[in-house]
């Protein structure tokens, strides 16, 4: 026996004629059956790609990913079963911001739709779905949820808006004039390290002064210091090389001291203009514990004031695992093991300036040479503190990028040493090849990272 419905024909397993009434049923019946199935077989998957729910899972699933791998699950999903496909609370609000246009990029509408529906939803009719979903539609946070972020995971305006502006190219550049220009008229001890010292000019200026008998940790300093300003973070105080030469106009003040310092001559220090008005930092409560996680879920619904901090902070892992300083962040992380108390201390190496909420990234000098040379026993804490972020800022990702495509930050690092520092160029080796490979692999990690984050929250 053969049913027809549209193009489709089923071929029923031969049977023995029946009589012409019970035949007529057998039809009826099979393509009613039929029909049934095709109804049941079509229609549920549309409803489900089309409705909120399957979405929120969407998203949900999306962080649960995100979750795995960072090796934590800060918002589980419930279990997953017809009734659970529940969105842990506060990841809907960026969402539904931008299915209502709160959202200042109209591309967050999520390519699902774009893709399956040839008659893509107006805006409009988006606006009238999505009120029907009262409860995450009222609840407060949604506007500022929807400035905080921008595509899923960078700061939006409301808070790039408040950052402060950090040192600026201007002073930078002033800095180094003033350090080739300027007596210097006293030592004292501070800045660090022994054999660093406070430097003070003649006008009451002053300066932590870094010296070394050997040539990396200047060298380490110096570079990242270049390296903030590629990236165009402004929150390392201005630096600049000079050479320490007893005899020499600059110095000639403060002959005795500088043999009481112990300072051998013509061997190249870093000037870092002293910063007034600092208080100690901490590292943030989302990254303190061994979960650590500084996603759009930690941010959703705050305050764009506090965020301030946080958006910093999201610099300052970047940097820090690009040049694998452990000052910071990473020698907490690994002390910890033995004192759980250590991430609530004050930062090393890290201060707030009190006035404008300027984090000062302090004492680069493990960077680039000594940090790398160490990565075998820390790069585990160093991924770690990566891994954990997903939220950028935009400048300083598109920084990155440009220089992931490009690879040329040697070449940029090498040619700003001669520009800035061209009576530098005997006293001091530029940043060795080593170390530049070494950190454009770093940069295609922190470019992985930044994309990674995008593929699960951009839609979110
Ligand atoms: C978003 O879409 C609206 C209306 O379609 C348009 O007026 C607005 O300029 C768009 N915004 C962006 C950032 O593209
Ligand atoms: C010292 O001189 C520099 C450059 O002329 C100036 O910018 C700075 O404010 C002066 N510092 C003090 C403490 O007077
Ligand atoms: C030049 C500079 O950054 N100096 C700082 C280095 O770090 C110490 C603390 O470890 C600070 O006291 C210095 O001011």
């Amino acid at each position: 026996m053969k049913v027809e419905a549209g193009s489709f024909s089923i071929s029923l397993p031969s049977t023995p004629l029946p009589a012409r009434s019970s035949r007529v049923t057998c039809v009826v019946a099979a393509g009613l059956a039929f029909l049934l199935g095709v109804a049941v077989g079509v229609t549920l998957p549309i409803v489900l790609v089309h409705s909120p729910l399957s979405s929120s899972f969407q998203v949900a699933f999306a962080r649960q990913e995100a979750a795995r791998d960072t090796g934590s699950f800060i918002q589980p999903m419930k279990e997953v079963g017809a009734r659970s496909l529940i969105a842990p609370e506060h990841t809907w609000s960026p969402y539904i911001a931008s299915k209502l246009g709160i959202g200042n990029d109209n591309s967050s509408i999520p390519s699902l739709r774009a893709s399956n529906d040839a008659n893509a939803a107006s805006p409009n009719a988006l606006r009238s779905e999505w009120k029907r979903i009262p409860s995450e539609i009222d609840a407060p946070d949604v506007e500022e949820a929807a400035v905080l972020l921008v595509e899923g995971v960078y700061w939006g305006d409301s808070v790039e808006e408040k950052l402060p502006p950090g040192f600026s190219e201007s002073e930078v550049d002033e800095w180094r004039k003033f350090t080739r220009q300027h007596a210097v008229v006293r030592l004292e001890e501070g800045c660090g390290r022994m054999q660093n010292r406070l430097v003070i000019f003649e006008n009451g200026t002053k300066s932590c002064c870094r010296y070394r008998q050997n040539y990396d940790q200047i060298q380490g300093e110096i570079f990242s210091f270049y390296l903030s300003r590629l990236l165009g973070l402004t929150n390392v105080p201005p630096s600049a090389l000079g050479v320490v030469k007893a005899a020499d106009w600059q110095w000639s003040n403060v002959g005795s001291q500088l043999a009481l310092a112990q300072w051998t001559e013509e061997r190249p220090v870093v000037l870092t203009r002293f910063i007034e008005g600092l208080v100690p930092a901490f590292i943030p409560a989302s990254l303190r514990e061994a979960k650590r996680r500084l996603h759009p879920v930690n941010v959703e619904g705050q305050d764009p004031r506090d965020m301030i901090e946080l958006a910093q902070w999201s610099d300052l892992v970047i940097f820090d695992y690009l040049t694998a300083n452990l000052d910071r962040v990473v020698n907490n992380l690994y002390n910890m093991q033995w004192n759980p108390k250590m991430m609530e201390a004050p930062a090393h190496n890290l201060a707030r300036h009190q006035k404008t909420g300027l984090l000062v990234f302090l004492d680069n000098e493990s960077g680039l040479l000594h940090g790398y040379r160490l990565l075998d026993k820390y790069e585990t804490f160093h991924a770690s503190l990566l891994k954990a972020v997903c939220v950028f800022r935009r400048s300083t990702a598109e920084r990155v990028r440009q220089l992931v495509l490009r690879r040329d930050v040697g070449d940029r690092l090498r040619k700003m040493f001669r520009r800035y520092e061209p009576d530098l160029q005997d006293y001091l080796p530029p940043i060795p090849d080593k170390s530049i490979k070494i950190l454009n692999e770093r940069l295609q990690n922190v470019h992985k990272q930044i994309a990674k984050c995008e593929k699960w929250y951009r839609n979110s």
